[in-house]
């Protein structure tokens, strides 16, 4: 992979005059200047139609943009990507979250090993075992069937797949509850699992490296809320509990079958690996045939993304009008706004994928950058937002791109909910851009007092994007535009995306702080460390 500073190419010069230049025009000029502003700011992927035409843009801006895109190697890294390089240097690995969802009859030979058929032997499986549950030929250790399963995973092992049950809640069983327990405090596991029966509950337990400690802990007192329930008798653990893992001895040490564990492997990192085995809670809400579909509209965007020409590649575009905001803006923050509820855990997905992926400091030369790299996401589902945050979206004194997710056609069309909601995002996308001119405001007949208070300077930028209906395969293009765009823009901040040294301090930390809470170790710590524990130590002692 190239290792150049975007700040050093000649189009990153350009893109600093084209914000001046753009500075002194507005949306509402640029729209009444271009009646075709509309259609011609229009991409459609798949079946996502992305509306961007309320960017702080022009064909000049793109331009630059498309250059400095190429100038920074763009197309030759994804290729790399796609080829099976090992691209995540600093852990020399391939990254091949794609190959997961490559066709049965498509070939990806990586380090000298064809992975599609490993990929769909997996798949195989899980469908396989799915189709035990979903019959109730596979049955818990007293012999009844299996009414509710709760994944065990944090992080990347949890977020894609909670998003995604959740997403699909439309398409999924519901005689099967399917949940998520991925917090170390107690709290999550013991309300997750309060009504539900350990005889008719069947454990994911979902590591990659199954050494996570947050996952361990909450599968041995998943083992012993199981035990429990069959007077310690140990052979129930063999029906109850399957893994997910690329560390099958580890898996074996806790007590779980071979044949019950699925794997995956180091060239799938964490947060890119719902595709892979991590997804079995998700085939298990959808059942086989959805999650094979969602697969589908993965590999559908990996297709756009890898062959589309450069000026209709919505992945590139999404992460080249990032960079524009954040690097020519000043932009520190993205937000997402799904309007759909059922994209609620969407934001929270995003994050880990964008800010774990880019949230980086260090120049893939080893170096400090000196340009900003990853925002911070955030988001919530609209139209909640619009009663809480959008005031400071509308008025405030930071630049929020933003993007809208809709679709067409709700899956509970129940009265206007539909037209109400989509109306509101429509409304926003709107006001956002144009907002209201001290002219309109007068003309209402405002008081002169509060003319000033109720104007709304317009050019916040955002995008639309838009599906026929919220579907499995809808899920995947989404889900894969945005890892696409996270590539995108790692490569010309010229950061790693693929690791993720930045969480690795605090668990050691955590680490030497719990040694001397259970009284194991008398190590120093630094001393706001040591003054907290005896904080803590005395607030207990007083409780
Ligand atoms: C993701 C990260 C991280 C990881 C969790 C869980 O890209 O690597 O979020 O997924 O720390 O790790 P395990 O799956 O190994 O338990």
């Amino acid at each position: 992979m190239k290792k150049v500073d975007p700040i050093v190419q000649p189009a990153w010069k350009q893109l600093k005059e084209e914000v001046e230049r753009i500075r002194g025009r507005t949306l509402r000029g640029m729209f009444h200047e271009d009646p075709e502003r509309p259609a011609k700011y229009l991409l459609s992927a798949g079946d996502l139609l992305i509306d961007y035409s309320c960017n702080l843009i022009d064909d000049h801006v793109l331009a630059a943009l498309f250059r400095l895109a190429l100038d920074c190697g763009v197309p030759d890294a994804r290729d790399e990507m796609f080829r099976g390089h090992h691209i995540n240097e600093t852990e020399d690995r391939a990254v091949l979250h794609v190959a997961l969802r490559l066709p049965r009859e498509a070939s990806l030979v990586v380090d000298g090993r064809d992975v599609v058929p490993e990929v769909h032997r997996v798949l195989d499986r899980m469908e396989d075992f799915v189709r035990r549950v979903w019959s109730g030929g596979w049955k818990g250790y007293s012999g009844e069937r299996i009414r509710s399963v709760v994944n065990i995973g944090i992080g990347g092992s949890d977020l894609g797949p909670a998003m995604a049950v959740e997403a699909l809640k439309p398409f999924s069983r519901r005689d099967l509850t399917v949940r998520f327990v991925s917090n170390v405090d107690a709290t999550d596991f013991v309300e997750k699992t309060r009504d539900l029966d350990p005889r008719s509950t069947l454990f994911i337990i979902s590591s990659k490296t199954f050494t996570t400690q947050e996952t361990m802990t909450n599968a041995a007192t998943a083992r012993q809320w199981c035990l429990d329930a069959y007077g310690g008798d140990r052979r129930a653990v063999e029906r109850h509990f399957v893994a997910v893992s690329t560390n099958r001895e580890k898996v074996a040490e806790f007590g779980i079958h071979p044949e019950n564990t699925f794997e995956f492997w180091d060239w799938v990192g964490g947060r890119y690996s719902m595709c892979s085995a991590i997804g079995l809670s998700v085939m298990l809400a959808i059942g086989p045939d959805h999650f094979r579909q969602m697969l589908a509209g993965f590999h559908a965007m990996d297709n756009h993304f890898r062959t589309a020409p450069m000026e209709r590649n919505a992945p590139l575009l999404l992460g080249l009008l990032g960079i524009w905001y954040v690097n020519f803006w000043g932009a520190e923050t993205w937000a997402v706004i799904p309007y759909e509820q059922y994209l609620q855990r969407f934001p929270a997905y995003l994050q880990q994928l964008d800010m774990e992926s880019n949230g980086k400091s260090v120049s893939r030369s080893g170096r400090p950058v000196t340009w900003q790299t990853g925002p911070i996401l955030w988001g919530e589902p609209g139209t909640n937002g619009q009663h809480s945050f959008f005031q400071l979206l509308h008025q405030g004194t930071h630049l929020v791109p933003i993007d809208l997710i809709g679709f067409a056609r709700s899956h509970n069309e129940l009265g206007d909910h539909h037209q109400k909601l989509i109306a509101n995002m429509f409304a926003q996308a709107s006001a956002l851009a144009f907002g209201r001119t001290r002219e309109e405001v007068e003309a209402e007949g405002t008081p002169e007092r509060l003319v000033p208070f109720r104007v709304f300077n317009g050019n916040r930028p955002c995008n639309v994007i838009m599906a026929p209906q919220l579907t499995p395969s809808v899920l995947g293009q989404l889900i894969a535009l945005y890892e696409h765009k996270v590539f995108v823009q790692g490569v010309i901040w010229n950061i790693y995306s693929f690791d993720q040294w930045g969480v690795e301090l605090g668990k050691g930390i955590a680490g030497r702080i719990l040694g001397r809470l259970k009284g194991e170790s008398d190590e120093e710590l630094d001393p706001a460390a040591e003054h907290r524990l005896s904080l803590y130590r005395s607030l207990r002692e007083k409780g």
